[in-house]
């Protein structure tokens, strides 16, 4: 009897299940019919439709959807489809795409789809079961987790470099102090990279409502992406190499272009600097303790009671004077803006944003109105061409102030209370979408309206910074970390954000230097510096209730310390100007994970290393918390030098090092090439006329492109650069600068080459005999007081060869 109650109930459960789940869970089924023109497929199935499109020998696009596709629309992907060789066939059992790189496979029973490298090996594939599928409006489409899979990527996400076992969503939020592990935060970058057997693919989820990536997080089945409404929309991309996927990511999604070059100087800024006297303070004393900078920033007390494009005439009775006292001071301002406009018949701004019916509606067509800094506002519709052009309009008038910076923020959108109803209405470039729909690229268009408005009212290449954005902010604006916390693990927590971010297509990224909440002590401060140092973006930033947070008040010790690493980053200045170059052209970031060049050496994923990172190509930087006395490191494969004393270590291994707080361990790459000036306390001044070139010996090749131009117009895109390659080609024992590119000449008339590692050995110019001169080589000065060993003769330093050469911008090489 019991046997048969049981009996029964589970022929129940076996009936019930798969009319429950076909009513939970919805997939697309067999596929019906499958037609093929040129790289693309059109697939129906039973619930679904589909399309297969070849983008790149490595780039394939799938769109899935219950309904017939929607005409195609993105804000992120600026790329239409290369004509590439693509072999496709199909049978009864699947569709077959073969390019020159990968093989992608549709099954037909039911649609799934599978990524091969040419030779067969599984790169990615649906879970078998669980393919794609809906639930309500939410769509998923689930990837099988190859054994010892590693994730990385997904953009501004908190948490270990190695994403593996856990979840994350993508909501952009307003996270004012926000934990080490808060998820989501500002910004949504639907882009990860997946690493197994060698191998390793990119997977990018074009879809801009609330989306969920889980890369096996509480299951160990799958990594599954979805959103909560729209279509599948994803691009598969395979390369072999980690950073040939983020060059064929911002191939779709577009890259920088060219910043201006003051926007990589330090920036100094605290919420807020007023009234003019005090910025002016602020100035002169960056000044007089010869701290270089070329940015200050101004946060919202500028504005006349928080309304955006207003003066507080009292705090700032002449704008344009003020910045032309800081021009000649060599300062360029950044001020800040906010999307809410407040509603107040007869404050410029609203009434033309009113008459041009520009602001965020509700469905019943009514201005949405939320509150925020200055009170009842409306928002600013930025997915509406006609919201950009007036936003555009109204930067003139920054324009005109003498403004060279645009800072963005409260974009995600913040308003008090934090919760944006869902029914508001954005054009969405003329096709109507919610609030749902629209809120991940309300930053986006932002970024993308004061980048296109700036352009134009400042008549130079403007600088952007955004707090929240979407893939493809890239194009358009700088991104800084937001309101972190004047904590190490910030400190540290920073720097993997930033990491994310560049593997995600984003190379100029930042954070609040010295932390936003909170008081930090010093060495926390001092540490902080000297890793902003080697970020794209250098900024300090601290709230509005917080300590003086500026260089110079954490005494005289960290004074000196901040002083070193700014001049250092000063110095630095072509090759960060190069490096910024190479992003341009290539997508790579400046802030290089060491899963971008070491993607295969499973050390550096372990969290003691993780927070390793290259500063473009040559600098292998370890940051450590400002107390730390000792530390281990991780030197990848190859050989690396103290940056401070030329010593060579070889890599492959860990070490434990000496750490203090004076100095961030940074190493350079064999073969690296760093082109280096002298020191100046803004780019607005002249180095001297010699181009330094540190050159250091290996046994790699490395293919170095020296970039310059005049730094703040685009008459770079019409051949005003100056470019050459410098190659190093070590089995020829040859370091060739190549004949100089570009309508444009360089400011340095002479190049010192600067040889490390190289011994006394022979050396040939043009294959003449030459002798080199002994030099001698020092990146930090010591520290009058604090250095024991801070007598002149102690001086931290290497011995090297050197010699000058004129710049005429044709070739020679060196040979030793
Ligand atoms: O405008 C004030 C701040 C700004 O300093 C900060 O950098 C932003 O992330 N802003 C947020 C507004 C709210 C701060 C609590």
């Amino acid at each position: 009897m019991i046997f048969k109650r049981c009996y029964l109930s589970f022929i129940a459960l076996l009936s019930i299940p798969t009319s429950i789940f076909a009513q939970t869970v919805k997939s697309p089924g067999n596929v019906k019919t499958a037609a093929v023109s040129g790289q693309q497929i059109t697939i129906t199935t039973d619930n679904a439709y589909a399309q297969v499109t070849v983008y790149a020998p490595g780039v394939i696009r799938v769109r899935i959807d219950k309904q017939p596709l929607a005409t195609d629309f993105s804000y992120a992907v600026i790329a239409q489809p290369q004509t590439v060789k693509a072999n496709i066939t199909q049978n009864d059992n699947e569709v077959s795409i073969l390019t020159d790189s990968v093989k992608a496979i549709i099954s037909k029973k039911p649609f799934s789809v599978a990524f091969y490298t040419t030779d067969g090996k599984v790169i990615s594939q649906d879970e078998t079961g669980l393919n794609t599928s809906w639930v309500n409006e939410s769509v998923t489409t689930y990837k099988h987790i190859q054994e010892g899979e590693r994730f990385v990527g997904l953009g501004e996400k908190t948490g270990d470099l190695d994403r593996k076992g856990n979840g994350y969503t993508n909501w952009n939020t307003d996270a004012f102090g926000y934990a080490t592990d808060r998820d989501p935060i500002y910004s949504t970058i639907p882009f990860y990279i997946g690493i197994h057997h060698g191998l390793n693919y990119g997977i990018f989820m074009d879809n801009t409502y609330q989306s969920d990536f889980n890369f096996g997080a509480s299951n160990n089945r799958f990594s599954s992406f979805g959103a909560r409404g729209g279509e599948m929309n994803y691009y598969f991309i395979y390369n072999k190499h980690l950073g040939d996927i983020i060059t064929s990511y911002t191939a779709l999604t577009g890259r920088m272009k060219m910043p201006p070059l003051w926007s990589l100087g330090y920036q100094q800024n605290r919420y807020s600097y007023y009234p003019e006297t005090e910025v002016m303070r602020i100035a002169q004393t960056l000044r007089e303790k010869k701290l270089p900078a070329d940015g200050i920033t101004l946060d919202i007390h500028y504005m006349d009671h928080y309304k955006v494009f207003t003066w507080d005439k009292e705090r700032f009775p002449d704008p344009r004077k003020m910045t032309d006292k800081l021009k000649d001071m060599g300062f360029k301002l950044t001020v800040i803006v906010d999307p809410g406009v407040k509603v107040e018949k007869g404050y410029g701004t609203y009434d033309r944003g009113y008459a041009a019916n520009i602001f965020a509606k509700y469905p019943d067509s009514t201005n949405y109105t939320g509150e925020v800094w200055p009170g009842w506002c409306n928002f600013p519709d930025f997915t509406n061409p006609k919201a950009r052009s007036w936003w555009g309009a109204e930067l003139k008038k920054y324009g005109e102030d003498g403004i060279s910076g645009i800072w963005n923020d409260m974009n995600e959108i913040a308003t008090w209370g934090q919760k944006m109803p869902d029914n508001i209405i954005f054009d969405y470039d003329g096709r109507k979408a919610s609030h749902l729909q629209t809120r991940n690229v309300y930053a986006l268009e932002m970024a993308r309206s004061s980048f296109e408005g700036g352009k134009v009212a400042f008549g130079k290449r403007p600088f952007v910074l955004t707090r929240a954005g979407y893939a493809g902010l890239q194009r358009y604006s700088a991104i800084w970390t937001g309101d972190n916390r004047a904590e190490d693990s910030h400190m540290l927590l920073g720097v993997r954000l930033l990491n994310s971010l560049g593997l995600s297509g984003v190379a100029f990224t930042g954070m609040d230097i010295g932390g936003f909440t909170g008081n930090g002590t010093p060495s926390l401060f001092a540490r902080w510096m000297q890793i902003g140092a080697f970020n794209p973006y250098f900024r300090s930033h601290t709230a509005v209730n917080t300590k003086s947070a500026e260089p110079w008040t954490f005494g005289e010790e960290v004074l000196e310390i901040s002083r070193n690493y700014i001049n250092l980053r000063y110095m630095l200045m072509p090759y960060l100007y190069s490096a910024f170059y190479d992003a341009t052209q290539t997508g790579r970031p400046l802030m290089r994970s060491l899963a971008i060049d070491y993607t295969f050496d499973q050390n550096i994923y372990n969290t003691q290393f993780q927070n390793q990172y290259m500063f473009g190509s040559a600098f292998l930087v370890m940051p450590f918390e400002g107390t730390a006395t000792m530390g281990k490191v991780y030197f990848p494969a190859g050989r690396w030098y103290n940056l401070y004393n030329g010593v060579a270590q070889s890599g492959a291994q860990d070490r434990l090092i000496e750490v203090s707080m004076n100095k961030l361990p940074v190493f350079v790459k064999e073969s690296s090439i760093i082109p280096m000036q002298s020191l100046v306390q803004s780019t607005s001044q002249m180095p001297t006329d010699t181009l330094v070139v540190h050159v250091y010996q290996g046994d790699k090749n490395n293919n170095y492109t020296y970039y310059e131009d005049d730094g703040e117009s685009y008459n770079y895109e019409n051949g005003a650069y100056f470019k050459r390659l410098i190659s190093y080609d070590a089995a020829k024992h040859a370091i060739t600068f190549n004949k100089a590119e570009g309508s444009y000449r360089s400011k340095f008339k002479n190049i010192k080459v600067v040889m490390h590692g190289f011994g006394n050995g022979s050396f040939k110019l043009d294959n003449k005999a030459v002798n080199l001169n002994d030099d001698f080589v020092s990146f930090l000065t010591p520290l009058s007081k604090f250095d024991p060993q801070g007598s002149a003769n102690a001086i931290e330093g290497e011995k090297v060869k050197s010699i000058v050469i004129k710049n005429s911008g044709e070739a020679f090489s060196i040979n030793y």
